[in-house]
């Protein structure tokens, strides 16, 4: 498969690597990058040799948000229609495999939004998050609003949705946004190595953890332990919890 707008990297030791590449646009995200970012998240779906994929852009911008030339003059029914017949924002929302974003320079709008959807973020020093829709007089629309309330609390969200201000790697990471702040020249290779350490694990388990993971942040504890509970006990019938454990004892007798 060719992209236009994505660069992917063949798999090297479990992990795929996609890299939007519309650099005179700072990466914005037009239907032609959503629509090939649903592709190659659908071919890693697929692709036995892959445990994890990271999700980056370039050193000044991760992604700048949708793009505004697709948008303009559009109605709301145009607008919706538009979303509806890409299929990247469905796609990361529904990846079974762990993604880890690496976000340098800018990650705005849409770009911030789907940094959020992906499973771990990683930030390079002077990246900046940033929610500006308010100043396109709309708001964000791939999840922003819930999904940045719950990490940083509703007067930050406040202040973000409604006056657009920027939140700096540092503070992302104190905010818990993302889990590491990391040099730009070595954000990548740093990405790449957590995703092979996953990927490298019983995929099994990965994937529970992923799916109460991401539970936790979208419904009440109640329903959440339920959800854990319901994911724990089947593990207990797979290979790898069985030759893990066997493995552990094993070795801890030696
Ligand atoms: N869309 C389209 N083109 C863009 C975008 C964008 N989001 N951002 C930058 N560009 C283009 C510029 O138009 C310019 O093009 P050209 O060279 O042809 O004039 C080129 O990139 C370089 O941009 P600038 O000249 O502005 O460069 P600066 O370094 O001065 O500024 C910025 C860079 C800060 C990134 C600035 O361009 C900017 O503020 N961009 C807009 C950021 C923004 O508002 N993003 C939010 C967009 S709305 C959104 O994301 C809604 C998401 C909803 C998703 C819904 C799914 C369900």
């Amino acid at each position: 498969m060719s992209f236009e707008t994505i660069i992917i990297e063949s798999p090297v030791e479990g992990v795929g690597l996609i890299r939007l590449n519309r650099p005179r646009q700072y990466n914005a995200l037009n239907s032609t990058l959503l629509g090939e970012l649903g592709d190659a998240l659908e071919q890693f779906e697929q692709d036995n040799t892959v445990g994890a994929v990271v999700i980056t852009g370039s050193e000044k911008a991760f992604a700048a948000g949708a793009d505004i030339a697709e948008m303009v003059g559009k109605s709301g029914e145009e607008m919706l229609q538009m979303i509806q017949s890409v299929s990247g924002w469905k796609a990361i929302s529904t990846f079974s495999k762990p993604t880890i974003c690496a976000v340098s320079g800018m990650a705005l709008g849409g770009g911030f939004e789907l940094a959020l959807q992906c499973d771990i973020l990683l930030a390079a020093k002077g990246a900046k998050f940033a929610l500006p829709e308010v100043n396109l007089g709309v708001i964000p629309g791939a999840g922003g609003t819930q999904r940045v309330a719950r990490l940083v609390g509703k007067s930050m969200a406040m202040e973000m949705v409604m006056n657009g201000r920027p939140m700096l790697a540092e503070e992302a990471l104190e905010r818990g946004v993302v889990s590491r702040v990391i040099e730009p020249e070595q954000i990548e290779s740093e990405a790449v190595s957590l995703a092979k350490e996953i990927a490298d694990r019983a995929p099994l388990a990965v994937r529970a953890g992923k799916d109460c993971v991401n539970k936790a942040v979208m419904t009440t504890l109640e329903e959440g332990l339920k959800f854990e509970q319901k994911a724990f006990f089947p593990l207990f019938d797979s290979d790898d919890a069985k030759q893990l454990m066997d493995a552990f004892l094993n070795k801890s007798k030696k």
